[in-house]
């Protein structure tokens, strides 16, 4: 069982965040239904596990490699027939050979520093796209991986911000209100440290 933030800030493992840095004051019942993974997206028997595609949605590296690798061939198949995807947007397909019964592919913005409150546009666009397709199928629980960070080039501080932000937002809003679960999954050490610090700025404890 992947924990929640209420279980972390009991185990330790979460520390309060200084009042005058919060970006908001209640979490409320946020806290049993937000969580943070450290692993592979796909080890996780959730609804639905987030890819960090390309705008083919053919395959590539990253994330989006262990995913397709993991789910087989199918998925591949699946994936044609979907004919693309715009960035900030989002497909669903079934997650074949995955734990997870499907994947929502998600394209995030390819960073540029110039355009960089564009990028953060498109960047909380995937995250909800995301959530509003999950909510549309009545799926209760979500894990996205940290879009954009990898190959693309966000700085994974700021997109931290944008997702943590986002997905808070959707959780309170009345179609967010039948989502169970948000797992927020981190690969290396160093992302999940970021989360660790910004996590209670968004999800602070009562
Ligand atoms: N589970 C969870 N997170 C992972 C895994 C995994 N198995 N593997 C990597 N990550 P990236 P992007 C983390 O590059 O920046 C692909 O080629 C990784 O450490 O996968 O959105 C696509 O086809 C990082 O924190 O995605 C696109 O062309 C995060 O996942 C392009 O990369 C995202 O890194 C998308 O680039």
């Amino acid at each position: 069982e992947v924990p929640t933030l209420r279980q972390l800030y009991r185990l330790g493992k979460l520390a309060p965040a200084d009042p005058a840095a919060l970006r908001y004051k209640h979490a409320g019942n946020l806290l049993d239904r937000v969580s943070l993974y450290q692993g592979t997206i796909t080890a996780l028997e959730v609804d639905a596990i987030v890819n960090a595609a390309n705008r083919s949605l053919l395959g590539g590296g990253g994330v989006d490699g262990a995913i397709h690798a993991a789910a087989g061939r199918k998925l591949l198949a699946e994936c044609r027939t979907l004919h693309g995807c715009a960035t900030g947007d989002a497909k669903i397909t079934k997650g074949y050979d995955l734990p997870a019964k499907h994947i929502i592919h998600t394209v995030g913005p390819v960073y540029s520093s110039e355009d960089s409150e564009y990028c953060a546009d498109l960047l909380a666009s995937c995250y909800r796209r995301s959530m509003e397709i999950a909510a549309a199928k009545s799926l209760k629980h979500i894990a996205f991986p940290s879009i954009s960070t990898g190959v693309y080039g966000y700085p994974v501080e700021d997109a931290t911000h944008v997702a943590l932000d986002e997905v808070r937002n959707f959780l309170t809003s009345e179609t967010g209100s039948q989502i169970e679960r948000v797992i927020f999954v981190v690969w290396s050490d160093h992302d999940k440290e970021i989360y660790e610090d910004i996590l209670p700025l968004y999800y602070p404890l009562d």
